[in-house]
């Protein structure tokens, strides 16, 4: 509710908020909470049990707001009560809109508990949250067929910034696990990276310390890399935090200490023992454990391309994948 009161908030709308949850313990102090933060006028009343009451007293209590916004009870399971009070809420204030939020993760619950809400109240819309996990939100779809409504936000993040409007290209391509290949090839061809990387060699598991270091200057200018990975087309597979870590200043040591590698230690990593680790460590001006934290770290990298590989079915073409793509308008 919130995160709706955000978005309007932000188009320069007046916004007005009631908290008409009597069920859930703490529901009104977090929505007055958050709505405190963004200066948004919030009624109700921890201590009361009747939502018609609440919403009755704060529509006169923020009648002068533009969009008011009125957050009703959730559970799990669907009971008569917690119908019988969404009806009368809706007869209450005449509602322009009544959504549906649904959690990405909920499975074919979401059709059931769709179809109730529908009946009840005529649902025209429907909210799918938690877009950031691993979850593709294919049970909400189909809370939105059981409706015959449509996606009118998307939640993908914590923060109260964190909703945008539905964008069904991409979110077709997510759900169907070949990632946002659109934007992806649109930032290859920023970084000018096509060229410089072998991603076909990569793909076959060809992949040495000079390899990395070209990768890790083309992501650089691509932007955060978590970013990057959540539009390639890998299904729910999971990467290890670890891959994400490289920050910039990182990369600069990693580059310094790839300066003072041999060309075959770069061609070949397995050369690189500890007497060797010492002498790349001196003409850097750092530490062993340095170059032992960057072979780790180029391990995992070979590891997580090999993945890849494995997720794409051996046949992932990316080099002439985004060849294609990028001469898409
Ligand atoms: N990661 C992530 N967390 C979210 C998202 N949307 C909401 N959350 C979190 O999920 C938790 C539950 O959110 P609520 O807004 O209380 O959910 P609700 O559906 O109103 O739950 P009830 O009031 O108990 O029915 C909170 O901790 C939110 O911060 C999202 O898009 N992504
Ligand atoms: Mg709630």
């Amino acid at each position: 509710t919130a995160k709706i009161a955000r978005y309007f908030q932000k188009k320069g709308m007046k916004v007005g908020v009631i908290c008409a949850d009597t069920f859930r313990p703490g529901a009104y102090d977090q929505l007055a909470t958050l709505c405190a933060q963004i200066n948004i006028p919030c009624f109700g009343d921890p201590k009361a049990a009747d939502a018609k009451k609440i919403v009755k007293e704060g529509l006169v209590a923020v009648k002068d707001q533009e969009v008011i916004i009125v957050d009703t009870q959730g559970r799990h399971a669907l009971e008569p009560d917690l119908i019988q009070e969404i009806i009368d809420l809706n007869v209450i204030t005449k509602a322009t809109h009544r959504w549906l939020v649904i959690d990405a993760a909920l499975g074919q619950q979401a059709s059931e508990q769709a179809r109730r809400f529908h009946e009840a109240i005529g649902i025209d819309g429907v909210i799918i949250t938690k877009m950031d996990g691993t979850a593709k939100g294919g049970g909400a779809l189909s809370a939105v067929a059981e409706t015959k409504s449509g996606i009118v936000f998307i939640g993908a993040g914590e923060t109260i910034e964190n909703l945008e409007r539905f964008d069904a290209n991409g979110f077709i391509s997510r759900l169907l696990g070949m990632g946002d290949l659109q934007a992806l090839a649109e930032k290859v061809q920023e970084a000018q990276m096509a060229e410089e990387v072998d991603m076909e060699a990569m793909m076959k598991g060809h992949f040495t310390l000079r390899d990395m270091y070209k990768q890790l200057e083309a992501l650089n200018k691509m932007g955060p890399l978590k970013q990057i990975m959540n539009m390639l087309p890998m299904g729910n597979m999971q990467l290890p935090e670890g891959v994400y870590d490289v920050t910039s200043t990182k990369m600069v040591r990693y580059r310094i200490l790839m300066d003072s590698m041999t060309p075959k230690e770069l061609d070949d990593p397995g050369l690189i023992n500890s007497s060797r680790m010492q002498r790349i460590a001196r003409g850097a001006g750092g530490t062993p454990e340095e170059v032992r934290e960057l072979l780790k770290y180029y391990k995992m990298m070979h590891k997580t391309l090999k993945g890849l590989r494995g997720a794409g079915g051996g046949k992932l073409n990316m080099q002439r994948l985004m060849k294609r793509f990028s001469g898409m308008q």
